[in-house]
């Protein structure tokens, strides 16, 4: 059975959910503005909110939840204790990158001569952020 992935029809928190390619390949509820509002309390979420995945009777909001459940039913959680604590600890520290990056996104002084400005400095990264860095071990 396909899951539901339900977000706005940007990549915000829904992003990380999307590159799992557990999770890829699904169907998804894409919302744009005005459309949640139709939808938000006739999903049966307990606590509706975009990001949510509907996956058979799993109906999840949260999106490190989300990704919880993924890593969780594709054992990528960790099995040692050390692996676990890696995975948690990288959890928290995305999220803190993201809300970082977000934060700069909706400033309205980051306009597109900034953008510009760091793209002809020598700190410009060529390739998109969330380009595969690191492995679990060999996997
Ligand atoms: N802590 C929540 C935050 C969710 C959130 O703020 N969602 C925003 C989009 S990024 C939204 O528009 N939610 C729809 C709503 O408030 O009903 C999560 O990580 O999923």
């Amino acid at each position: 059975m396909p899951m539901t992935l339900g977000y706005w029809d940007i990549r915000g928190l829904a992003h990380a959910i999307k590159e799992r390619k557990y999770s890829r390949e699904d169907g998804n509820g894409t919302f744009v503005s005005g459309q949640w509002l139709n939808e938000k309390f006739k999903l049966g979420l307990d606590f509706p909110n975009l990001p949510y995945l509907i996956d058979g009777t799993h109906k999840i909001t949260q999106s490190n939840a989300i990704l919880r459940y993924i890593a969780r039913k594709h054992n990528l959680f960790g099995e040692t204790e050390e692996e676990k604590i890696l995975v948690d600890i990288m959890e928290n520290q995305t999220m803190d990158n993201h809300m970082q990056l977000a934060m700069i996104c909706h400033n309205p002084e980051f306009g597109l001569e900034k953008i510009s400005a760091y793209m002809k400095s020598s700190r410009f990264l060529p390739r998109p952020v969330f380009t595969k860095m690191a492995v679990w071990g060999n996997k």
